[in-house]
């Protein structure tokens, strides 16, 4: 029996408008699999893994009971000069999920907490070769690497930056995204044009010298920012310019991680290896919070050699490696290898991008692109009202027992890694009517 103060003045709530939600509020109380169930007991498909997290679905026994006998044998243990086994293991085997010669891992609290940390990895390993004049530190426009200080400078998301904008980290550059409606609207899995966008790096480069960069750090898909893909070859130029140039290539797979494009993070399936991955989200599958920093051998090594003694990189956070946490995450990788999860996204996709892009005849579409088992599904935004019809969606598809998630006008689709075919036609035929609707009322 669930028993719930409605007075909900109190919580100042992450990124929602406050007030809106106050005077009609959506509350979830359960969930289970693939469904949430709502404060007044309806069910409601999670298109959306909760946000790009639940990657297994929700309430996965395993991840319970692991969480529960965790938190009965060994509830916290420091982790600055002590450690605990899990911490150790869950290194070990995300090690072997890593790409290339990514196997030193980080343990961080959340994504915003990754970002920051391989922020400052990078620095340290330029500082640590004697290279110090490197800390450029360049991102992306449209990107979203979380809310810390160096998450949101490297970012490109300007709301997100508006109020802070006087205090952010002064060394950082942006390069373009890779956004193309033009030439790309309506491709099916990466889009075709674009590899050239990566050569904005010049750019930087050439405006600043490439003896003062440290690092560049995009997100291989702009999750956040509305399903922004990387055109073929893109990922793969950005590689190369980096090598030449010396500069660390940080990629930010906080949603790509973890199954989420058909593989066990996008580096794998793009078949490029970055220096630095940072992840967080579906790692624990959502059950506790948990981030991480994988770091290539080479890296973490000249840090190490920097350092002839005593504690070679001052940084780290009290629930890094966190005992609940550890057990969530072996418990949650014992899913995804048991179940085959990685693979079953990739072999959904196809029927996936068949049944997303059936939507591009709804009214008001004006782009359908896919990856792995992620959608987005770009809206014309109303004259003068940017937004609105997208929040429209999301609030009638609530109403109608779907979850979807809107930036702006764009709809992101991240359905939970064990969706069924028929629940594929549910979230899309809902969602094909929802838009119907919303075209027809104009709210
Ligand atoms: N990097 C990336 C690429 C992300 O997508 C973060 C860092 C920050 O992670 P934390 O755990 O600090 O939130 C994220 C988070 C959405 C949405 O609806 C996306 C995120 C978070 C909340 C909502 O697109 N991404
Ligand atoms: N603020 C104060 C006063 C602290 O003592 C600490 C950690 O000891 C922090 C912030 C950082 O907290 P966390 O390690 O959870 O990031």
């Amino acid at each position: 029996m669930t028993t719930m103060s409605t007075e909900l003045e109190a919580q100042w709530m992450p990124f929602t408008a406050n007030r809106a939600f106050k005077r009609a509020p959506r509350l979830l109380v359960r969930a289970k699999g693939m469904h949430y169930t709502t404060v007044d007991g309806r069910q409601v498909l999670d298109g959306t893994a909760g946000l790009w997290c639940v990657n297994a679905g929700h309430c996965r026994e395993p991840i319970v009971e692991a969480i529960a006998a965790s938190a009965r044998e060994l509830d916290y243990a420091p982790g600055f000069q002590l450690g605990h086994p899990a911490a150790f293991e869950l290194a070990n085997r995300l090690s072997e999920l890593l790409p290339g010669d990514i196997d030193r891992v980080f343990f961080t609290g959340s994504g915003s907490e990754s970002v920051d940390t391989a922020l400052k990895i990078a620095l340290a390993y330029h500082n640590a070769r004697g290279d110090s004049q490197r800390v450029r530190l360049v991102g992306r426009q449209r990107g979203y690497h979380g809310v810390g200080f160096g998450g949101i400078s490297v970012g490109g998301i300007e709301n997100n930056r508006r109020a802070f904008a006087s205090q952010l980290l002064p060394a950082v550059d942006h390069i373009r995204h890779t956004h193309d409606l033009a030439r790309n609207s309506f491709s099916r899995g990466l889009p075709p044009h674009g590899a050239e966008f990566a050569d904005d790096l010049e750019r930087v480069i050439a405006e600043h010298g490439a003896g003062t960069i440290a690092a560049v750090i995009v997100e291989p898909m702009a999750g956040s920012t509305g399903v922004l893909l990387p055109p073929v070859g893109y990922l793969q130029r950005l590689r190369e310019l980096c090598d030449r140039h010396g500069i660390l290539l940080i990629f930010d797979e906080v949603i790509t991680g973890f199954g989420r494009v058909g593989g066990a993070f996008a580096a794998n399936v793009v078949g490029v290896t970055p220096d630095l991955i940072t992840m967080a989200k579906g790692f624990t599958n959502g059950a506790v919070p948990m981030g991480a920093v994988g770091v290539r051998r080479g890296v973490y090594d000249a840090v190490m050699e920097g350092s002839p003694s005593g504690i070679e990189l001052f940084h780290g956070y009290t629930y890094s490696g966190h005992p609940l946490a550890s057990a969530a995450g072996l418990a949650t990788l014992d899913i995804y290898a048991s179940e085959g999860l990685f693979e079953r996204a990739a072999s959904l996709a196809p029927y996936w991008e068949d049944a997303v892009h059936e939507l591009r005849s709804a009214p008001g579409v004006i782009d359908v692109r896919n990856w792995g088992l992620v959608a987005g599904i770009e809206l014309e935004p109303r004259t003068g009202a940017p937004g609105t019809r997208g929040n429209d969606a999301f609030i009638r598809s609530f109403e109608r027992g779907i979850l979807i998630r809107v930036t702006g006008d764009t709809i992101a689709l991240s359905p939970p890694l064990i969706i069924e075919k028929a629940e594929i036609d549910e979230l899309v035929g809902v969602l094909g009517e929802v838009l119907t609707e919303v075209a027809k009322s104009g709210r």
